[in-house]
């Protein structure tokens, strides 16, 4: 049993982090999702829009993947690879080479997989935004 182990926020869920936990589950026969929880998020800066609750009911609405732990600090994935006992963690290749990352090849596999371009959390927001803008200026003509 090849356990997968992920971290996110996985806020809006969107195409992009569909394929991240596709290419994830492909990897191995188990695949775990560290959640990142509210607070955790505001230390990496980050206000989600839906909360931890919603957040982990989305991702265990998806096939890819079994199980949701939270994510409460940077310092844990030592702790969740040997709890989980965990083959590969895995991350989008935003994060290839990351400090937060390379020092758990000491304990397990460590892979990046393909980043889909052109979608984001923060390009949606932005997005949505934009044009509640416009239609204001165009209800306002
Ligand atoms: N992702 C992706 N393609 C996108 C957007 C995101 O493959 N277009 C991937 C990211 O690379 C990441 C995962 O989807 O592996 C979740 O992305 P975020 O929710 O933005 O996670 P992040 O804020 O990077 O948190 O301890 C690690 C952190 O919790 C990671």
């Amino acid at each position: 049993m090849k356990i997968i182990l992920t971290y996110g926020t996985f806020d809006l869920l969107h195409y992009g982090h569909i394929r991240l936990l596709k290419q994830a589950k492909d990897l191995g026969d188990y695949l775990i999702v560290g959640l990142s929880t509210d607070e955790f998020n505001e230390k990496k800066g980050k206000k989600s829009y839906y909360n931890y609750a919603i957040r982990k009911e989305l991702l265990e609405a998806i096939k890819y993947v079994d199980s949701v732990i939270p994510e409460e600090c940077w310092e844990q994935k030592i702790e969740d690879i040997k709890k989980y006992h965990v083959d590969t963690v895995v991350m989008g290749s935003d994060w290839a080479g990351s400090d937060q990352f390379e020092y758990l090849r000491d304990y397990c596999n460590v892979e990046f997989l393909h980043r889909t371009e052109g979608i984001s959390t923060t390009q949606i927001k932005e997005e949505l935004h934009d044009s509640k803008k416009i239609n204001k200026q165009k209800v306002l003509k």
